[in-house]
């Protein structure tokens, strides 16, 4: 494997590597990451299907390649699965009579078909390889993040697997309840996060995602209408203005004007110049808690990579469904509960999944 020889260069000479490397996760990271959840491993599929992650990174090289943005959507998507009732893959399911898809709802207007087209062509193709259902839905997803943060320019990282597919997807309220709209200030944000055991720094490296992806108009229009949010850079605001003329403008804008497509620190650097799309990320400058951690990102992408990694892997650990729990399924169709798996009611496995919290 081409990763062999990295691995033994200098410490010095790998984090040049790491920094400057667009290429995929094959370079083996060192990185800080929290403690595993209890029944997730970075082992878990070695014997079962040794050749999981290689083909979930071979599919997703050549996909990003003909579509930048599935890279922004599958990161996205993790993002929203964890946050909305655990990495289980709730989010990919399709509404059946009775329950309403969490895809939907509104803060998930944005997710784009693309992202999960692409985790069901790669369920399939495991399928085949693993000779059978092997392999989750919720770990299709973590991994398709972390290839898609290394195909975009960001760190190389260590997923734990080990996540089983919950059966239904989350009620309104609860997805209502868990996503932080776009208008939130820090304070509103800690208080979603807290929710799930994350802190500060977390906020401020978990919104580095943003440094991908593109936000529709609806997303930051009560920056510019009626009257102009005072924090938005003046040209900035103008180029806003361009892309979303009036109140209700359909159209969408980078989340990073600076390098729109590539997962870098440049999301601080924005922040820094007051060009940050959401209020959620410009408020993140403005308060005093988060601005010294924005500043630090902004100048050192090395340490904005080190703790991403940390956050997100952490993030991909809430409320998880495993083996041990024996809840949850490795679904068959990750848009659909498997057929027959419906006897066990929601609440049953929700309790059980709460004892399994980080
Ligand atoms: C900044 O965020 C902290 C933490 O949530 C909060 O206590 C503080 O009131 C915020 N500052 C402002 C000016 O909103
Ligand atoms: C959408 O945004 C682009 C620039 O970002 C702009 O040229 C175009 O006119 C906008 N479309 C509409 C319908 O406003
Ligand atoms: C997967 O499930 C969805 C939702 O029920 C369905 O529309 C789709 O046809 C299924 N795909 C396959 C390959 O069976
Ligand atoms: C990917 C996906 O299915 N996104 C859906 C999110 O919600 C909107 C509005 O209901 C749908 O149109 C999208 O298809």
């Amino acid at each position: 494997m081409a990763a062999r020889p990295v691995a033994l260069l200098p410490a010095l000479a790998v984090a040049a590597l790491l920094l400057l490397s667009s290429a995929p996760a094959s370079v083996t990271a060192a990185g800080r990451y929290p403690p595993l959840a209890p029944g997730l491993s970075f082992e878990f599929y070695k014997k079962s299907c040794p050749k999981a992650e290689g083909i979930v990174r071979e599919y997703l090289a050549s996909a990003v390649k003909s579509n930048v943005g599935l890279a922004a959507a599958l990161i996205r998507l993790h993002f929203h699965d964890c946050f909305v009732q655990g990495c289980d893959a709730s989010i990919l399911l399709d509404s059946t009579p009775g329950q309403p898809s969490e895809q939907k709802s509104i803060p998930n207007q944005t997710l784009r078909p693309a992202a999960f087209k692409a985790v069901n062509e790669i369920r399939d193709r495991l399928e085949k390889a693993c000779g059978g259902r092997v392999v989750s839905c919720a770990d299709i997803v973590a991994l398709a993040a972390r290839d898609s943060v290394a195909l975009g320019g960001g760190p190389a990282y260590k997923v734990p697997l080990g996540r089983r597919d919950g059966l239904a997807p989350a009620p309104d309220a609860v997805i209502l309840g868990a996503l932080p709209p776009p208008s939130s200030t820090v304070p509103t944000l800690l208080s979603f996060l807290d929710k799930i055991k994350l802190d500060a720094t977390d906020l401020v490296a978990l919104s580095g995602g943003h440094t991908v992806g593109v936000a529709h108009c609806g997303s930051f229009e009560d920056r510019l209408f009626p009257t102009q949010d005072a924090t938005l850079n003046q040209w900035f605001a103008g180029q806003l203005k361009n892309t979303c003329p009036a109140k209700g403008a359909v159209n969408t804008t980078s989340n990073d004007i600076r390098t729109p497509n590539t997962f870098d620190n440049k999301y601080y650097v924005d922040l820094l110049n007051r060009e940050g799309l959401f209020t959620s990320d410009q408020d993140l400058l403005t308060n005093t808690t988060t601005r010294p951690l924005v500043q630090r990102f902004a100048l050192d992408q090395a340490a904005f990579f080190d703790q991403f990694v940390y956050s997100y892997v952490k993030m991909g650990q809430i409320h998880v469904l495993t083996t041990g729990s024996s809840k949850g399924q490795v679904r068959a169709n990750c848009s659909a509960r498997n057929p027959g798996d419906h006897l066990l009611p929601w609440s049953v496995v929700e309790t059980a999944a709460e004892t399994l919290v980080l």
